[in-house]
């Protein structure tokens, strides 16, 4: 009998990723969606997979209907990756972020506590909880500083987490997932940003991309590389914690050069902080600009994982680099407005 996996924040990148990567391997798969006017199923339907998940509706905020879920459906693994997760608006909804993507996995807990001990959980934890970093490169012993609300609370799920393992036996797993990317990311975070904005702006849809802090640095991978490590986490002998990385980092500007030459632009770079310009040598224009409203009033300035513990244990890999990632993104965004597809 084929084995059954609830995945939370479905309609999300990482759900979609990891749906396909469950119905390759054999599972019945159950997407638990947020309900709404519109539910948003388009990066599913991009991998080919909407039709074959089978949707529950689902909500981190309202315990019964997680624990009837749950009780119904009896999955042998749940992942849960549903998150309210742009930390620039934790800023803007704090209580609103503590309460989804601190107190919605502890829901989570005490209903599998309570209907299904037996079931695999994955909580989707953060390199934000490293946030102003207490050593280079970070791995699983070192000490957290989250720098917003997002990565407050999600360092409360993460420890949550640990504590229900140690405390109920429950088989439950933290990946603490570095940044990942991929033509499906939402469009509100900086890479899609740029791959979306620069697209536009060849296809003449757009003047300028305008963004925040471009000396930030990031550890950017492939999401499609990362949900192996989800489910690999929940295939061991024994729960466990785990970082999940490349171990190479780069700013925001960095990235912004290779999504330009990517999109056949040739940037130089003038002035400093507010004043900073992208200029397309070619033509002689502003494609990128700086403005503070993009900034936060916490940055994490540098981040950079070391996840060997997960190369070690899970025999995880890394298959798509860096510049092989941006290519994709953007050559995905220029292939959209050329069908005519609007950037969502
Ligand atoms: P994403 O694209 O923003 O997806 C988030 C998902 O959560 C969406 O399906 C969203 O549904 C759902 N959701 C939001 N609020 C909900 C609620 N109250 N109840 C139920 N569902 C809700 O995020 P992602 O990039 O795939 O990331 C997946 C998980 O990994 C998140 O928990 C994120 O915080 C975490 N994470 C991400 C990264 C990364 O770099 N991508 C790194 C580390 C950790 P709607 O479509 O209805 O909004
Ligand atoms: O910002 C800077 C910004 O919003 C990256 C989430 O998946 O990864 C993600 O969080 C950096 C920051 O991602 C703009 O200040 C500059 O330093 O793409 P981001 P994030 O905050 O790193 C972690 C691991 C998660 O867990 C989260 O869920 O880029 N930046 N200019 C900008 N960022 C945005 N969004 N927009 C700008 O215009």
């Amino acid at each position: 009998m084929s084995r059954r996996a609830l995945v939370t924040g479905v309609t999300g990148q990482d759900g979609a990723y990891l749906c396909r990567l469950l119905l390759e391997r054999g599972y019945e798969v159950y997407g638990a969606y947020r309900r709404s006017a519109s539910v948003n199923l388009w990066r599913m339907e991009e991998l080919g997979v909407a039709k074959a998940v089978q949707l529950v509706p689902f909500d981190l905020i309202e315990l019964t209907n997680i624990l009837r879920t749950l009780e119904k459906i009896q999955p042998d693994e749940l992942y849960n990756l549903a998150a309210q997760s742009f930390v620039a608006l934790s800023f803007e909804q704090p209580i609103y972020t503590a309460d989804i993507d601190g107190v919605g996995p502890l829901r989570i807990l005490e209903s599998l506590r309570a209907v299904a001990p037996g079931c695999r959980f994955y909580q989707a934890s953060t390199s934000e909880m490293f946030g102003k970093v207490q050593a280079i490169p970070q791995n699983e012993a070192t000490p957290f500083y989250p720098r917003s609300p997002y990565g407050v609370a999600k360092l409360h799920a993460h420890w949550m987490t640990v504590n229900y393992r140690e405390s109920y036996g429950l088989f439950a797993c933290s990946g603490i997932l570095f940044n990942h990317e991929s033509p499906l990311r939402g469009i509100e975070f900086v890479t899609r940003k740029i791959s979306a904005g620069l697209a536009r702006i060849r296809n003449g849809l757009q003047e300028e991309l305008v963004l925040g802090n471009l000396e930030a640095k990031r550890d950017w991978g492939f999401a499609g590389d990362y949900v192996e490590a989800m489910h690999s986490m929940l295939q061991q002998e024994k729960a466990d914690d785990f970082v999940i990385a490349t171990g190479e980092t780069r700013s925001v500007q960095e990235f912004v050069d290779r999504a330009a030459e990517a999109a056949g632009f040739d940037l130089a770079w003038e002035g400093e902080s507010e004043a900073r310009r992208g200029i397309d040598r070619k033509s002689g224009k502003t494609l990128v600009r700086v403005a503070p409203e993009f900034y936060r009033p916490a940055e994490v300035d540098y981040l950079i994982g070391d996840a060997s513990k997960a190369r070690r244990v899970l025999g995880w890999k890394l298959r798509v680099s860096f510049a092989e990632l941006v290519e994709r993104m953007v050559r995905a965004d220029l292939d959209r407005l050329a069908a005519g597809k609007p950037l969502l």
